[in-house]
């Protein structure tokens, strides 16, 4: 057969294999060395985690299993109407890395939205949250109440052989990125709408679905704008909040439910995931401020002003890329073919111009450049999805298939609980001393 899972059973021994001949040959080799700076700073550059779908390079940004953005937006299959690369392909890549037929990725598209039924107690449970409680709280705690049907779960608690771990996770993964769906169209439906949230469309891709029950599908420009955010968005290796939380939560086998639940509730922190929300405030004061003055000057002067009240530029700086975010500029060509004459897109190029300059000038961050957040918000304004605390949740809905396709091959591979050697401030004292 040509399913997912059929492609995983082949290539799991494979990968088993060839990681169990690595680590014989080289499992004694030394790849770093850790500082007690780095202890203090956020374990920065540690090289301590396997991460399979994506590698991130510091100056030409991710690669998906080898492949770059461009690459990808080349090679993985899109929808016959359109050019993006349809995210059912990409999350084939990070699973396999292969690049796989249509007929293979529209196998997925009708996968998930055959899966895609919510059970009715987390329909009432998004229902009853008030509209105040962030959107990204209440998609969280749905994904939570997903564990309710866990395979993973329900297999584990009867017994379950460890070489049977990943077709379990495989399960749960599936449903998870399916439901990601219909929780998110009900959040916004239910805080900015009508409440009422179109169902999924069995012969439609993910992201049409997804476009439909925001209530956007009726522009084929904003469903391939889907199509492209949530390709972006996917992954990021390994170390990033979200990936990693997903990762740790799963290590101590709680399900794919609970691990994604905890990865979203670090995509919800202003330094990580909210960035893409805090750009568009920023813009909006911004523009507020200045007006139509766009001149260097009078942006200089703004930017000045909120460096020195103590705050960052967001959507700008990066713990680990030293240039301009690939994802950045795959949203910047977006723009330039759809909405060139918009003013907020017109305002983002502006800065793009100005603010790696002032930044650099300020020297505190070792990136001045734009990361993927400081250009979403705007092509979302622009198609009239304009609540900017949701925007975090698409997001979300994208990171979704970076854990899940790490979760399945974390249990393949049979990762241990994660479990890394703390000390306090004493020890660590003592420890570098007795040196
Ligand atoms: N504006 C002003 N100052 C900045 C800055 C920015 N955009 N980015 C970094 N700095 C400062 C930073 O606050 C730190 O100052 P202190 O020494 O006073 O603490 C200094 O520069 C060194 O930071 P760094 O080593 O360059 O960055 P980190 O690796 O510590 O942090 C970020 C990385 C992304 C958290 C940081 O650049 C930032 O706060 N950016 C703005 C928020 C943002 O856009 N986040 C989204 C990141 C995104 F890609 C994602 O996760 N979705």
């Amino acid at each position: 057969g040509g399913s997912l899972k059929d492609r995983l059973t082949e290539l799991i021994p494979q990968k088993q294999e060839e990681i169990k001949k690595f680590r014989s040959e080289h499992g004694g080799d030394v790849v770093g060395n850790v500082t007690v700076d780095q202890m203090y700073g956020g374990a920065r550059g540690i090289r301590s985690l396997v991460w399979e779908g994506s590698v991130l390079d510091p100056s030409e940004g991710i690669r998906f299993r080898g492949y770059s953005i461009p690459e990808c937006q080349k090679l993985l299959p899109s929808s016959p109407n359109g050019k993006q690369p349809l995210p059912e392909s990409l999350f084939w890549l990070l699973v396999t890395g292969e690049v796989p037929t249509l007929t293979q990725v529209q196998s997925l598209s009708a996968e998930w939205a055959a899966r895609s039924q919510l059970p009715k107690f987390v329909e009432e449970l998004i229902d009853r949250c008030p509209p105040s409680l962030h959107p990204m709280a209440q998609f969280s705690l749905a994904i939570t109440a997903l564990e309710h049907d866990s395979a993973f779960a329900k297999a584990y608690e009867h017994g379950l052989n460890k070489h049977d771990y990943w077709k379990y996770t495989y399960e749960d993964c599936m449903d998870l990125i399916a439901k990601t769906v219909p929780i998110a169209g009900r959040i916004y439906r239910n805080i900015y709408r009508d409440g009422i949230v179109a169902p999924i469309q069995v012969d439609k891709d993910h992201s049409y679905n997804f476009a439909n029950v925001l209530g956007f599908a009726n522009n084929k420009e904003f469903v391939e704008l889907m199509r492209l955010y949530l390709s972006l968005h996917s992954d990021h290796e390994g170390g990033n909040v979200s990936a990693h939380s997903g990762h740790l939560v799963g290590s101590a086998l709680s399900s794919p439910f609970l691990s994604m639940a905890a990865s979203l509730n670090g995509l919800a922190g202003p330094l990580h995931g909210l960035a893409n929300q805090e750009v568009l405030s920023f813009l909006n004061t911004m523009k507020e401020e200045i007006g139509d003055d766009l001149s260097d000057e009078r942006i200089k002067s703004y930017l000045w002003d909120l460096l020195k009240s103590g705050r960052v530029v967001p959507g700008y700086g990066h713990a680990v890329l030293r240039k301009t975010d690939p994802r950045y500029t795959a949203q910047r060509e977006f723009a330039q073919e759809y909405l060139p004459k918009d003013p907020m897109f017109q305002l983002v190029s502006r800065l793009y111009e100005v603010v790696p300059a002032v930044l650099t000038e300020h020297g505190k961050t070792k990136n001045p450049f734009p990361n993927v957040d400081s250009h979403s918000g705007i092509l979302l304004q622009y198609y009239g999805l304009k609540e900017q605390n949701f925007y975090t949740v698409l997001f979300g809905v994208s990171r979704t298939l970076g854990v899940a396709s790490q979760l399945i091959w974390d249990r393949a591979l049979g990762f241990p609980i994660e479990r890394p050697k703390s000390f306090s401030t004493e020890a660590l004292k003592k420890l570098v001393n007795a040196k």
